[in-house]
């Protein structure tokens, strides 16, 4: 073992064959073909092809995306290449009322929520795009690791108790399971049958720390078993294994079908068994931590190839078909970043989202602020390009 504990993966996640897995919960073969007993979820042409071209906008976004880091025009990203399939997959089984809570590695959610326009000028330092998608039944991104788990679970709670039929849905890596939050939110969910899933995207590493050193448990997933509700563990590079798996947590979340007691919502653990293709973020270089050859068998599973994968063969999309949802990913995410760099900079902004009522010591630098604003311009403090 070294000194990370890099070779003992334990039995989920950075195992070095992601296919040796046979507890996974899975629909598609890598190539796309379904498994022989798989069931296919039984949805329109046009929904499968919508989940494909999300897949496809969702990639799109990523690269842009860390080439505008690379440019300055943003500031840290992380990227979710490789963790498409789960997000996207996910959402596309929710209704849009449904509740969506997230990281900060999640951005297919937001891609099917059609809000990548609002969400962008997040990235960019205004803060307008994190109240934008709020107003989409998605949460503003959170960084401080599991802290918006039990702001899930209150939402949920609060759905529960005023008799609205929604589901509050929580995306979170392996990393955050580690945190008091994770299980506090866990249990009260359990304790109080939260309509929750507790979305847990396991891509094997929590920056330069793997799973071996972030759990003795063999599978996350399991850790619901204490908590009195379902785990289960799914492939989260298969978008339609993902879909299957949340459509039928949120049937039993909404009190359907399935659960301990019909007509109870009960809440559920997913563990979206999955790989990140590239760094934790912008401002991190992977080499560091693990071999670059680590990568290779989760690209075979890439959730975007499969996808089109299944669609080719079942008939459903052909070469045309493909190059129009490649060209419209470029053209929806060139909008989104022309949107987006287009909103006007506003210097006191900074001081607006803290406190509802500033305080005087706050409130001083603020009245300092705009009154150099006054005197000098405000292009003085925007940046020079
Ligand atoms: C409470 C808290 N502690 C530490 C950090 C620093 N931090 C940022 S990302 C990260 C790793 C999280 O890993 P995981 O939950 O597996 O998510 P992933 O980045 O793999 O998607 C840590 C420790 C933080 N943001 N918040
Ligand atoms: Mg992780």
């Amino acid at each position: 073992m070294d000194e990370n504990g890099a070779d003992a993966a334990g039995s989920s996640g950075s195992s070095t064959d992601p296919l040796a897995d046979e507890d996974l919960y899975r629909v598609l073969e890598p190539d796309g073909s379904p498994l022989p007993d798989a069931a296919v979820p039984d949805l329109s042409d046009e929904r499968f092809r919508a989940i494909y071209r999300d897949l496809v906008v969702t990639r799109r976004f990523d690269e842009r995306a860390v080439s505008l880091q690379r440019q300055g025009r943003i500031g840290t990203y992380a990227p979710c290449a490789g963790q498409e399939g789960s997000a996207v997959g996910s959402t596309h089984a929710l209704a849009d009322r449904d509740l969506i809570s997230y990281q900060y590695r999640e951005h297919g959610a937001v891609v099917v929520r059609d809000l990548l326009s609002e969400y962008l000028p997040y990235w960019l330092g205004h803060e307008s795009g994190t109240e934008a998608i709020a107003d989409g039944n998605v949460f503003p991104l959170n960084i401080g690791i599991a802290a918006h788990l039990p702001h899930a679970v209150g939402a949920a709670w609060a759905f529960d108790y005023r008799d609205e039929d929604r589901v509050s849905v929580a995306h979170f890596g392996d990393g955050a399971t580690s945190e008091g939050d994770f299980h506090e939110a866990m249990n009260f969910a359990g304790v109080f049958d939260t309509p929750t899933l507790f979305c847990c995207h396991n891509n094997g590493w929590a920056i330069s720390i793997p799973e071996s050193r972030q759990t003795a448990s063999d599978t996350f997933a399991e850790k619901a078993t204490a908590y009195g509700f379902e785990g289960v563990r799914v492939d989260g590079m298969d978008p339609l294994a993902s879909y299957a798996v949340t459509k039928e947590a949120a049937e039993r979340a909404r009190g359907g079908s399935g659960g301990s007691a019909d007509g109870d919502p009960r809440p559920a653990l997913i563990e979206f068994v999955e790989y990140r293709f590239g760094a934790h973020t912008t401002a991190d270089d992977p080499t560091a931590y693990r071999d670059p050859g680590d990568v290779d068998p989760w690209r075979a599973l890439d959730p975007i190839d499969r996808m089109e994968g299944f669609l080719r063969e079942t008939g459903r999309i052909d070469d045309e078909g493909v190059a129009a949802i490649r060209e419209e990913a470029d053209e929806v995410v060139a909008d989104a970043i022309d949107v987006a760099e287009s909103v006007e900079p506003d210097p006191a902004d900074m001081f607006d989202h803290a406190y509802a009522d500033l305080p005087p010591e706050i409130r001083r630098q603020r009245d300092e602020l705009l009154a150099a604003v006054e005197k000098h311009g405000v292009e003085s403090f925007r940046r020079e390009e």
